[in-house]
């Protein structure tokens, strides 16, 4: 099994500020995580990050006919990105949302996910290990 895992702007930045809301850890430490869980679970995973939102088109499209799921954090293009709702749908691989911070706890323009619309599952507000979660939830589907 192979799954696509891919988080958008400023995921990067992970614990470098705003540890109050997002923890102390970084990217890599995120990398790190999903990388030895894949192996324990023995699947096969490919870590994506971008800042840029046709780069994430790009590659949930390069992702059809080679992985057998996507989890995504689209971070800030979750609430304002049309074009990776629509790539999602395009491609119609079974996707699971995930946030890192409780969003519906959060401002009114953090309300709306139009990547969650295209997505069978989210797991929000659980930390990193709702990246966990979402590939349980993909094995398990
Ligand atoms: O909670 C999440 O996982 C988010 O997707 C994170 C996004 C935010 O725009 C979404 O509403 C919820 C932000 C990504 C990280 O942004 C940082 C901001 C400051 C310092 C470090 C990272």
């Amino acid at each position: 099994m192979r799954i696509l895992v891919i988080n958008g702007p400023n995921i990067n930045m992970l614990g470098i500020r705003e540890p109050g809301i997002y923890g102390k850890n970084t990217y890599a430490d995120l990398c790190e995580l999903i990388e030895g869980y894949a192996a324990e679970k023995g699947i096969e995973v490919k870590l994506f990050q971008s800042n840029h939102e046709g780069s994430i088109v790009d590659e949930i499209q390069a992702a059809y006919g080679n992985f057998d799921g996507i989890v995504i954090n689209p971070a800030a293009y979750t609430h304002t990105s049309v074009a990776i709702l629509d790539a999602l749908k395009s491609v119609a691989l079974p996707a699971v949302e995930i946030h890192i911070s409780d969003v519906s706890k959060r401002e009114d323009f953090r309300q709306i996910s139009y990547a969650g619309m295209a997505c069978e599952k989210s797991f929000i507000g659980l930390g990193f290990e709702g990246y966990l979660r979402g590939i349980d939830y993909l094995i398990e589907r």
